[in-house]
């Protein structure tokens, strides 16, 4: 593990954005841990978040030309990250982001910021059977542009709806990378190194040998 995913991985634990209990994931699934990205919600919060997203991007290097972040809490990861990549002197990116309903006044449409041309990077919070990632290419396809892939904080790897990785299964469909800051490997790398923080290491090892998938 890089050590930005690691001060991730410990950040996201102190703020309670990575909790241990019983939660019920928008699959059914009942997991033992959730991430829960909207409780970054103060700006030095989010500035470490959109960093870590931004140190992410660097390292993998795709090509695109456009952030995407899907409504709603990609917004403010998508608008973030790109100041990060703007003040690390990467370039000045441009970003876009989706409205849930259509506007039929003002300036109208569905997507607000960039308009949405070229190769675009969609900047997401989880994926866990990749049901929300399948609406963003929607939205990409029906605007004329090009995926080039997908940032994500936590690739949960697990089952997507056939059975495969829903990354792979993304993969597969879109021909494109999904990079995520940590994979649920490197969370339980990281709770079997910090075994004091009240998390049940085991029960969530017990959960991916239920839904997971190899990486
Ligand atoms: P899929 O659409 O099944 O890939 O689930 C991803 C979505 O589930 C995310 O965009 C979140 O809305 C939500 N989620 C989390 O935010 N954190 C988790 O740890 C797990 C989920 C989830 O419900 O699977």
């Amino acid at each position: 593990m890089k050590d930005y995913q690691h001060d991730f991985l410990g950040f996201a634990a102190e703020i309670g954005a990575l909790r241990f209990g019983t939660f019920t994931l928008k699959s059914g699934r009942q997991s033992p841990y959730f991430f829960n990205a909207g409780l970054f919600n103060t700006g030095a919060r989010l500035d470490r978040l959109a960093s870590a997203y931004a140190q992410c991007i660097q390292d993998a290097n795709p090509a695109f030309d456009v952030l995407f972040g899907p409504a709603y809490k990609g917004i403010p990861l998508a608008a973030a990250t790109s100041i990060a990549l703007s003040r690390s002197g990467v370039r000045d990116v441009a970003y876009a982001f989706n409205r849930k309903e259509a506007k039929d006044h003002g300036e109208g449409g569905l997507v607000v910021g960039s308009p949405l041309v070229g190769r675009i990077l969609v900047i997401d919070d989880v994926i866990t059977a990749g049901t929300s990632v399948h609406e963003s290419m929607r939205i990409i396809q029906e605007a004329g542009a090009e995926p080039a892939g997908v940032v994500i904080a936590l690739d949960r790897q697990e089952q997507g709806q056939d059975g495969r990785s829903a990354i792979a299964e993304v993969t597969a469909r879109f021909g494109i990378p999904v990079l995520s800051l940590v994979t649920l490997s490197d969370l339980i790398q990281y709770l079997e190194d910090h075994p004091a923080q009240g998390a049940d290491a085991e029960a969530v090892r017990a959960y991916r040998d239920r839904y997971g998938v190899a990486s």
